[in-house]
């Protein structure tokens, strides 16, 4: 029996958005088809395959491109509210610098793909950019280039004017981090370019520049008639202090500014700019190794206010988290760094489960320590979790027992967070089905749906998991019991 006492069930609201999430590189496939054009990630992949760990690449992935139909019925079969996806910036505009050239049968596809999506009441929520640069942008400079907030800018304005009719919630980038520190400091992720002095911190500036510009585009010329919401997706690991000692304290607090204050203290906080002890000690170590100014760029006191509060929303990517300590536990960085800007040690315990993926743990309570911290720093704005999940490799195939153990531990940390009043209107897991995880290839799997990439059909079966999100998200209800009697999937 249902019962009437709203403290013995804990429930998630009826209007919580419950959804599941891609991106348009690791899916699509169609790299060469219907006028697209060549983005970084095809460009990266077809010269350098060593690159990648099983030497594949996305140019067919899932082929979703072909299988959309059948990507927004599992969508219905898990009965979500929601579908978080990415647009190729190079389908859309093959030809970046050249205005009026939109590709139509680009803009057809997400047509069709959003049409799908609302025949059947699913709301969607774009990413507008999801890694894949228009390789003839990355020529000009990429991310480091001057003019990038312009052609973002412009990119963003022909989403809304094409999509923003049906399109309600709009995010600008997923995750600045993997992106600039990643891409342009490291080489992990394309460009591979491996700047570790300075390419991390000119490209966290011009990515804010160019969020800011895409979102003030959104609010002041498309909102009015459009009446959506534009956010950014944030990737944040739950970063605390090893011990409670003011030197552990204080590392760890420098770790998160790095991490993540450089991208988000300057949207989100009340004051704006950079996250204020990192800013300087980028600055004090920049002149000791003989620069003539931070390597970290200011923020002229007009980019300041226009970068701070360009939100209506706060998505964050979170899946993982790990502990500070000042003296113990350090690991040789390049110098100069961002690694060695703030130069902490990391501790990962033996306890926490690990998962496919060498940088992914079940990490006690972090979506809750979380939640809870950028609750009181960021004066508790509308959160989404535009990403949750857990890796398994290929050969675990349909049950999936750990991921279900990270979903239930991680939605009732969700619970947790709502009764504390953290003002979180959604979840979205990390993936709706299997696909193309970057360096990693097909190694490591994050899909509630298992994809068969031997198959021509890409075939779709759902995962033990996909049952039990299904029935949380049926219920409202986590029921750490539930076990599916069959696996056979059906539309309720
Ligand atoms: C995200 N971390 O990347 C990306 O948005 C997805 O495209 C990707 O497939 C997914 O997560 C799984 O990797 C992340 O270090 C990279 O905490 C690194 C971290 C988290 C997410």
């Amino acid at each position: 029996a249902v019962s009437s006492n709203a403290q013995q069930e804990r429930r998630f609201p009826d209007d919580f958005l419950f959804g599941a999430a891609t991106a348009s590189y690791q899916i699509e496939g169609a790299w060469n088809v219907d006028g697209k054009g060549e983005s970084i990630w095809d460009r990266m992949t077809h010269t350098k395959p060593h690159l990648i760990k099983d030497m594949t690449n996305g140019d067919i992935a899932a082929n979703s491109y072909y299988n959309y139909k059948r990507d927004v019925e599992m969508i219905r079969e898990l009965g979500l509210d929601a579908y978080r996806f990415s647009i190729s910036w190079p389908r859309i505009l093959p030809n970046p610098l050249a205005p009026y050239e939109v590709n139509q049968a680009g803009v057809d596809f997400y047509n069709n793909y959003i049409n799908e999506m609302l025949k059947y009441n699913i709301t969607p929520m774009a990413t507008i950019y999801h890694w894949d640069l228009p390789q003839k942008l990355q020529d000009l400079g990429g991310l480091l280039s001057p003019m990038f907030p312009e052609w973002f800018e412009h990119y963003a304005r022909v989403v809304y004017e094409k999509f923003g009719d049906r399109v309600k919630l709009w995010t600008t980038f997923n995750e600045p981090r993997e992106m600039c520190l990643l891409g342009y400091g490291g080489d992990e992720k394309a460009p591979f370019l491996n700047l570790t002095d300075i390419g991390t911190y000119y490209c966290a500036k011009n990515l804010l520049l160019a969020h800011a510009r895409a979102y003030h585009a959104y609010n002041n010329d498309f909102k009015p008639t459009q009446n959506g919401e534009c956010g950014i997706v944030i990737n944040i690991s739950w970063i605390g202090p090893l011990t409670d000692s003011e030197e552990d304290n204080y590392a760890a607090e420098l770790k998160r500014q790095a991490e993540w204050g450089i991208y988000a203290e300057p949207i989100f906080s009340e004051q704006g700019g950079f996250p204020k002890e990192f800013a300087e000690v980028v600055a004090q170590k920049s002149i000791e190794q003989g620069y003539a100014t931070s390597r970290l760029p200011e923020l002229t006191e007009e980019e300041r206010k226009f970068i701070q509060g360009s939100f209506d929303f706060l998505g964050i990517n979170h899946y993982t988290g790990y502990l500070v300590s000042a003296n113990e536990y350090k690991t040789a960085n390049a110098v100069p760094s961002l690694l060695d800007d703030a130069d902490v040690g990391v501790y990962i315990s033996d306890d926490w489960l690990p998962s496919a993926s060498d940088w992914l743990k079940m990490v006690p309570d972090s979506l809750y320590n979380l939640l809870t911290h950028l609750k009181d720093k960021y004066n508790n704005p509308p959160v989404y979790i535009t990403e949750s999940g857990w890796s398994e490799v290929p050969e675990t195939g349909l049950i999936d027992d750990e991921r279900i153990l990270f979903y239930r531990t991680a939605l009732n940390n969700a619970l947790d967070c709502l009764e504390a009043g953290v003002n979180l209107k959604g979840y979205m897991a990390w993936s709706l089905m299997d696909n193309y995880e970057w360096i990693a290839g097909y190694t490591e799997l994050f899909g509630l749906y298992e994809v068969d990439f031997k198959s021509e059909a890409k075939t779709r079966t759902p995962r033990k998991s996909a049952f039990v999100y299904k029935q949380i998200v049926k219920t409202r209800v986590i029921d750490p019991d539930y076990e599916p009697t069959d696996m056979v999937m059906t539309i309720d």
